[in-house]
């Protein structure tokens, strides 16, 4: 059964196109530096989002209509799995990610979930054959049930650790299944509410102890995808240990785990941490680190996690540069882990907003293509970082003084002077290259 009979494969257009239903931008055959659109992009399509997501608020009920419901929560759940492929093959994205608990019903024991999720994910990788569609990557949510009010890896409980690390056996035994080419750890928990009853170090200690058992599974059943850590600062938990980009590269090296983790970046969770997503990027970049991105944003007049689908074109093609300058973002990719607003409650606004956020991100590759090729970035650094190419700089870059020749240096040069940057010159120059 099809669930958008109305609706046919998702094509480029063109700006001139009149019909929603298409690309206006991401021409995925297009070739851009030598690269097929799609295969800069990897574009993923977020389970829990597209097919779990009700539209309900704290102030208000659901009002998504969705028409996959079955009678039981098993029905409902080899609906979605339908569904879900159509969205993907509609949008002609070839990716997908989620979490254990999107596509199966938890039940009443562990057991019958891990059957839940045997059965599903057989049809997952049906499904997964017939359309050449892959898995970016899968994560065990062990945030939402009430067991993990504590945490998972961190929490106070040793049952709620086993039944942690039960998951995470269970989610690389279907990365396995499904050839996973990344598995991501989001800490929606790990983290504390008051440092009075929290032993913070023991806490961090216990959580490395569960990703080295990870990795010693994997290494087990001959599978290993590229393992990612997702950043964010705050919410559910009011501190995550894993707050941002930089404070997750210092857990990472501090437990040894270099070259096994990378990075899963996400635009909303920047801005909650009181960064831009370029930062984030350029950050994981700098530690040879950017694995993944969550592609989204936040409203910055709220001070929480809205994920909204990216529109905003000046950010995404910072974000794109990053990627661009990383040499691609595989075997990670872009997933829209973002939700439709709760007036988009129709189900063709799923794929409405796919669209809008893929051609965003379309146009961010080209603007990000055209400042590279234009070398905008690298000839302003350049330029800007002049006086260590030569001279005194030169020689400081290249070790050979100290403070007491720096001082002999600056005592005959402390007539300095100094360059305007002439930013607002360069702002402006900079919205020329936006598509
Ligand atoms: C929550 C979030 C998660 C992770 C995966 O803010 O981003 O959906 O991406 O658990
Ligand atoms: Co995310």
């Amino acid at each position: 059964m099809a669930y958008f009979k109305n609706i046919e494969k998702i094509k480029y257009e063109g700006t001139d196109t009149k019909n929603l239903f298409a690309f206006r931008h991401y021409n995925p055959e297009e070739e851009v530096m030598g690269k097929k659109m799609k295969d800069h992009l990897r574009f993923a399509i977020a389970y829990w989002h597209t097919m779990t997501q009700d539209g309900s608020d704290p102030f208000g009920e659901s009002v998504n209509k969705r028409s996959w419901f079955g009678k039981t929560p098993m029905e409902t759940s080899k609906n979605r799995v339908n569904a879900f492929f159509e969205i993907c093959e509609k949008l002609g994205a070839e990716y997908f990610c989620f979490h254990d608990v999107d596509v199966a019903p938890e039940g009443d024991s562990l057991e019958e979930f891990f059957a839940n999720l045997d059965e599903i994910t057989d049809l997952i990788k049906e499904k997964m054959e017939q359309t050449g569609i892959k898995l970016l990557w899968n994560t065990a949510n062990m945030f939402s049930h009430p067991r993990y009010v504590n945490g998972a890896a961190s929490t106070n409980n040793a049952d709620v650790y086993a039944y942690a690390a039960a998951q995470v056996k269970k989610g690389l035994d279907i990365s396995k299944k499904l050839g996973g080419e990344n598995y991501v750890f989001w800490g929606g928990r790990e983290g504390y509410e008051t440092l009075l009853n929290t032993d913070m170090k023991f806490e961090q200690d216990n959580i490395a102890r569960l990703f080295k058992m990870a990795i010693a599974y994997s290494e087990k059943i001959g599978h290993k995808p590229q393992f990612l850590l997702e950043p964010k600062p705050k919410e559910p938990s009011k501190h995550q240990y894993d707050f941002d980009a930089a404070t997750t590269m210092a857990f990472i090296k501090h437990y040894d785990l270099e070259g096994e983790f990378k990075l899963n970046l996400e635009a909303n969770h920047a801005t909650l941490a009181g960064h831009t997503f370029e930062h984030e990027l350029a950050v994981a970049r700098s530690y040879n680190a950017l694995g993944s991105i969550d592609a989204n944003q936040g409203d910055l007049l709220l001070g929480w996690d809205t994920d909204e689908f990216p529109t905003n074109v000046l950010d995404t093609t910072l974000a794109m540069y990053e990627l661009l300058e990383n040499g691609g973002i595989a075997p990670g990719g872009i997933n829209f882990d973002a939700k439709v607003r709760r007036s988009s409650f129709e189900m063709e606004d799923l794929l409405l907003a796919h669209i809008a956020g893929m051609d965003t991100y379309a146009r961010a590759l080209k603007s990000a293509a055209k400042l590279k090729e234009d070398r905008f970035f690298d000839d302003l650094k350049e330029k800007r970082y002049a006086s260590f190419h030569k001279g005194i700089g030169a020689n400081i870059i290249a070790g050979k003084e100290n403070l007491e020749t720096l001082t002999n240096y600056a005592l005959k040069h402390d007539q300095i002077e100094m360059e305007s940057s002439h930013i607002e010159y360069v702002k402006s120059l900079l919205n020329d290259y936006l598509v």
